[in-house]
């Protein structure tokens, strides 16, 4: 199974599409964890092509086009991911978005799926939210919890804005907030007046019950 997994990072990593497609099939079929295909396959992949690119070893083509086969892969993963024991009729409602100015939106992707797993109600509104549309969805739609992503360091800001716009929306006492994304942290979280932050998306939806609790 490991080597399995390792098949399907280095066909992500050389944008073998039709090789990770068939290598997550194969890892399906075995009985590997729809988790761990998510994030010691897929996401471990990624982060790896983001070191390479960070030092000049991949380029911003080849992330595109490997940021096309993750989400392909993660499409075959999130039905066995519902199916999955944790999976349980859906209660309590999730609001999710990737703040305005980022379209980084696989690691939320993840979470939304993770989240459903274990009962949640996910309304993704997408990437590029504007801090406005996150008000309304709170407005409208009364979830428990707003997740809000950011993958870059410029748009972290717009977590910030998203707090204090429910905040002056009046709509805080009843709706939790989570942030999470790479260069998101603890402190970043307290400092914007979050209740919580998660390192990834396992962690999010434990914290998202934990908060719900
Ligand atoms: Co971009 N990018 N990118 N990129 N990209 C980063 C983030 C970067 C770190 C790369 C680098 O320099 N090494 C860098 C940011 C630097 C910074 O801000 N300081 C960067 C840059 C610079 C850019 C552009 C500006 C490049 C350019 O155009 N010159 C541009 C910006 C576009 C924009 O958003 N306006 C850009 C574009 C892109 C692509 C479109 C090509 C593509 C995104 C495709 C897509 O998402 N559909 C892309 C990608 C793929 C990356 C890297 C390589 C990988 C991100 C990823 O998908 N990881 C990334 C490098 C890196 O992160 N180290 C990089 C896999 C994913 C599963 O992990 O999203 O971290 P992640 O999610 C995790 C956790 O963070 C957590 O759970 C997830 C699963 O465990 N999590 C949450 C995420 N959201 C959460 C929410 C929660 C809780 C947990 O609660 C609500």
């Amino acid at each position: 199974m490991d080597e399995l997994l390792a098949d399907l990072r280095q066909a992500i990593l050389t944008q073998d599409e039709n090789g990770a497609l068939e290598v997550t099939r194969s890892l399906l079929e075995s009985g590997e964890s729809p988790r761990a295909i998510l994030e010691s396959g897929l996401a471990e992949a990624m982060l790896e092509l983001g070191r390479r690119w960070k030092c000049g070893e991949a380029f911003l083509p080849e992330v595109v086009v490997a940021a096309d086969i993750f989400a392909r892969c993660s499409e075959l993963v999130e039905p066995a991911l519902l199916e999955s024991q944790e999976a349980r009729a859906p209660s309590f409602r999730l609001v999710l978005a990737t703040v305005q100015g980022d379209l980084h939106d696989l690691g939320k992707n993840i979470v939304g799926a993770m989240a459903k797993t274990v009962g949640f109600d996910v309304h993704d509104l997408g990437k590029n939210v504007p801090v406005d549309q996150i008000v309304d969805a709170a407005r409208e739609l009364k979830p428990c919890i707003v997740g809000l992503s950011a993958l870059l360091t410029t748009t972290m800001p717009q977590q910030k804005n998203a707090v204090a716009a429910l905040e002056d929306a009046g709509l805080r006492p009843e709706v939790k907030v989570i942030v999470g994304g790479a260069p998101v942290t603890q402190e970043w979280a307290d400092e914007i007046g979050a209740d919580g932050y998660a390192p990834d998306a396992a962690s999010a939806t434990e914290l998202a019950l934990f908060l719900i609790d």
